[in-house]
């Protein structure tokens, strides 16, 4: 397995690469988050980009993300341009030698939580989803009509309670938080932003955007095969309709579908431990095994559940995931890639997402994308790998 790294670019990342480097990952994940969505990534940025990753003894891995716009997800208008933009962009990647593209079809929102600094009992933080709160942010921030009914009655009078007893800055807070998960330079919203952002969903269901999902895989994956690109979609964080939003990458049944929709080894996955692990339904291992051939790229971290939907960053060896079980399958399906003659047998991963601990919490890094605490991951990803390796080995 490869290990790499996400960093966000020399003018949004706090954390430098020459730092990266001392934490022993080999690879570099990022994106041209400066640039709009829907825009051509131009191939002299991608060049220098690389050029940059490349002097500090690094290896630019996976662009993740190259972001689909929400007008294609919307199946809005004629997306003619949207369309041969995407592929430009993924031609400049390929004659820039990446060849490994991570992408979601999460409508409106990418990864939510509602606090990003819950503390931790021995000290730092993490990224936390509490139900109650998001239920406040729904029915009493955001006023959206059929909110109560995605809440169980308890759930609802605790959101009441607090929406009640906080204060301005609190409320503040929350949708600063629900807006953290959308990456790079753009696209924050306000209340009322937000508000007109899910009403061009109106009357959009699942099946309309699988239909609009359908139709990005035709339009894209046929030029990913001639320029021998990997497309991996990362699931839906959480793995959940959210803000009355259908969401379509959410369990092993979705990832089959999408996997059919365009039978081809370039439409592939990103097996988010994290993400697909906040829901009790998904098997980690087995969605590893049944898809293992068409995973591309892997985030492994963890999550604590409880009962009510709430969820927290675990540790990444912690919480409910048996991350050990799951890089046991990702070996195998390493292994078997060698077996069978495949040219990309090393599959890139990084440690997702991290505690903020120790001197964390005085840079100003991206929620969930410290220093100390993602290495700390990655110090524990690295010896679970090699553990397991050193055992396959004294099996012979
Ligand atoms: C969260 C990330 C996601 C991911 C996108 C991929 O930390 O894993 O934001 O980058 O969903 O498009």
């Amino acid at each position: 397995m490869i290990e790499s790294w996400r960093w966000y670019g020399p003018e949004l990342d706090a954390i430098t690469l020459p730092e990266i480097a001392q934490t022993g990952a080999s690879g570099i994940v990022t994106a041209l988050h400066e640039i709009p969505y829907g825009e051509v990534w131009p191939r002299e940025a991608i060049a220098a980009r690389r050029a940059l990753i490349e002097a500090a003894g690094l290896h630019w891995h996976v662009a993740e993300s190259l972001p689909i716009h929400e007008r294609i997800k919307r199946g809005d208008g004629d997306l003619t341009q949207l369309f041969a933009n995407y592929r430009q962009s993924m031609a400049n990647l390929a004659a820039e030698g990446i060849t490994t593209i991570c992408y979601n079809f999460m409508p409106v929102l990418d990864w939510t939580r509602t606090d990003l600094t819950a503390p931790l009992a021995r000290g730092g933080t993490c990224l936390r989803f509490e139900a109650y709160k998001m239920a406040a942010f729904e029915i009493h921030m955001l006023g959206r009509a059929g909110a109560q009914d995605d809440y169980a009655q308890d759930v609802r009078t605790k959101a009441a309670t607090w929406f009640q007893a906080s204060s301005q800055g609190e409320r503040e807070a929350l949708l600063h938080a629900i807006m953290s998960g959308l990456p790079g330079a753009f696209d924050r919203y306000d209340i009322a932003g937000l508000r007109a952002q899910l009403a061009l969903y109106d009357g959009i269901g699942r099946a309309e955007i699988r239909a609009h999902y359908k139709r990005f895989l035709n339009e894209v994956i046929p030029a990913a095969e001639e320029l021998g690109l990997r497309f991996g979609v990362h699931p839906d964080d959480p793995p959940r309709d959210i803000l009355g939003l259908p969401r379509v990458v959410s369990n092993e049944e979705d990832i089959a579908w999408i996997l059919d929709a365009y039978d081809s080894p370039a439409n592939g996955l990103t097996l988010c431990s994290g993400s697909l692990g906040a829901n009790p339904q998904n098997d980690l291992v087995q969605i590893a095994r049944r898809f293992g051939e068409r995973i591309h790229f892997v985030h492994l971290r963890n999550v604590r559940k409880e009962s009510d939907g709430s969820f927290e960053e675990a540790a990444h060896l912690e919480g409910d995931s048996d991350l050990v079980a799951l890089i046991d399958a990702l070996l195998a399906q390493e292994g078997h890639r060698r077996a069978t003659g495949r040219h990309d047998c090393a599959l890139p991963f990084r440690p997702d997402h991290g505690h903020a601990l120790l001197d964390d919490g005085a840079r100003n890094a991206f929620p969930g994308y410290p220093l100390i605490g993602r290495m700390r991951g990655l110090a524990e990803l690295r010896g679970v790998i090699a553990g397991l390796k050193g055992r396959e080995g004294a099996n012979g």
